[in-house]
């Protein structure tokens, strides 16, 4: 393979910029621009001067050489700390490629690494959300996968597979003499273990996904109930328009915060009414799509102009839209309610109003993940959409595999549909590798990782 070479650090200018090279040629060429080295003693860090080819020194820099199989990449690396200008990384990049290193492309790097089975697929995807996270629950999260427990778990359920996947196809050899290697009664009872251990990992991916994407929160409600306000009051600046004009917000905005350990993706919405205006009906029907698909609404009334009547209508065309979202009442502008008498009709609803400190909202927000399988014994979470149409797909094979079994079909077609499991779960790992989908894989990642 091809020696490859792509800054790591971020571009533009920094303290230092760190140049990766990866591959068999990676000490020849890099002896071309550190010619005072002699010795290049592995995995200790070496204060060299970088020599463009004309003889110019171009920078004195922090190296390290990392000899394969103990690398990152399980090729030959050396590391190069290069003080960080955005001219002396250019053209140390430049230098590299014309002593006959190649550029590297989004993610070869750890490409590399997974082709070396330094990690596998779900390890090396890992790699790329730790690069990613944007909060505390993020971070675990990849560092979970990093670590295996995914991996682990699949290769479990692909081992079950495969004992059985052979007797069957022992069968098939011995088809004339009728015999019977794959027990009938063991082989329904692993369709219902597999089953049922795929869905408890499908049932992990909207929690994964949540707190990989952050945590999705609508903000909903009559016009004026003061659902910029908060949105605003959240991100700690005015990110949207507040005017005291009900209609105020048309379209949809979106804007992550981190709270606590976790990271939350907020949209406020158009305030809910009967409107004429074409502009303001195509915001509230956007708001009722966003409800539907929300999983967390935080419903916002207004006691001081919402009649009793208006808000119960209102919570429940939300509940019969949206049966699935966890509805989180609030009261507003708590500063102006006076003797509201309808406030007993909502006992121990969350408040809002001027000066008033958001923390009940904020615990409450946490708790809906805390409570969760997240700090449960559940080390299994599905966080990528690519994992879980896996074991969909293998979740419909292994379906398809009982009904034939339930029908009497032939041994042929139940060995089919169980390499067609094997595959979708082998494929979530890498154990099994479709053309394109390393380059899908690896093509989301940056260069230089
Ligand atoms: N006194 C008081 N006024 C508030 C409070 N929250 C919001 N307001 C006022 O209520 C009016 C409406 O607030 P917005 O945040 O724009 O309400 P909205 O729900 O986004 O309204 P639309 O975008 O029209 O749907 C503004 O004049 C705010 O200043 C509060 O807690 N106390
Ligand atoms: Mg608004």
């Amino acid at each position: 393979m091809k020696t490859i070479v792509a800054l790591s650090t971020p571009s533009g200018s920094g303290a230092i910029g760190i140049i990766r090279i990866s591959g068999n040629d990676c000490l020849s060429i890099a002896s071309i621009h550190f010619p005072k080295i002699k010795s290049w003693t592995p995995r200790k860090a070496i204060l060299s001067k970088f020599y463009e080819k004309n003889g110019d020194i171009l920078d004195e820099v922090l190296l390290v050489y990392f000899p394969g199989p103990n690398s990152y990449t399980g090729e030959d690396v050396i590391e190069i700390s290069f003080h960080g200008s955005s001219y002396i990384l250019q053209s140390a990049l430049k230098e590299l490629i014309q002593s006959g290193a190649d550029i590297a492309k989004a993610g070869e790097f750890t490409q590399r690494a997974f082709l070396n089975s330094k990690l596998d697929l779900v390890q090396a995807e890992a790699v790329g959300d730790l690069i990613a996270s944007e909060s505390r629950s993020a971070h675990d999260l990849a560092m979970r996968q990093m670590k295996g427990s995914v991996s682990i778990r699949l290769q479990e359920l692909r081992q079950q597979l495969i004992d059985f996947a052979a007797l069957i196809e022992l069968e098939l050899d011995f088809v004339e003499e009728d015999v019977e290697f794959a027990q009938r009664s063991a082989l329904y009872k692993l369709f219902r273990d597999l089953k049922t251990e795929i869905e408890k990992m499908l049932n992990t991916f909207t929690l994964g996904n949540a707190i990989k994407n952050g945590i999705p929160l609508i903000l909903a409600g009559a016009p004026n109930a003061g659902k910029s306000t908060l949105l605003n009051r959240f991100l700690g600046e005015d990110r949207a328009i507040v005017t005291e004009v009900a209609g105020t917000t048309r379209d949809s905005i979106e804007e992550k915060f981190r709270l606590g350990d976790h990271l939350f993706r907020i949209v406020d919405t158009a305030g809910l009414r009967i409107s004429k205006d074409e502009v303001e009906r195509l915001g509230i029907e956007r708001s009722w799509k966003l409800m539907s698909e929300g999983q967390i609404i935080l419903f916002l009334i207004d006691p001081t102009c919402c009649s009793l009547e208006e808000a119960k209508i209102l919570e429940e065309e939300i509940v019969n839209r949206s049966p699935n979202a966890d509805i989180l009442k609030i009261l507003t502008k708590s500063d102006l309610w006076g003797d509201v008498d309808y406030l007993k009709h909502f006992p121990n609803t969350l408040h809002t109003g001027l000066n008033v400190d958001l923390k009940n909202i904020q615990t409450k927000l946490s708790s809906f993940i805390d409570d969760d399988q997240w700090n449960g014994s559940s080390d299994v979470l599905i966080a990528n959409i690519r994992h879980a149409e896996a074991l969909n797909s293998s979740l419909t094979s292994l379906k398809k595999a009982e009904d034939g079994l339930n029908n009497g079909v032939s041994g042929e077609f139940i060995a089919y549909e169980l390499k067609d499991a094997l595959y979708s779960l082998g494929s979530i790992t890498g154990e099994v590798v479709a053309d394109d989908l390393l380059s899908s894989v690896f093509g989301r990642f940056c260069i230089g990782k």
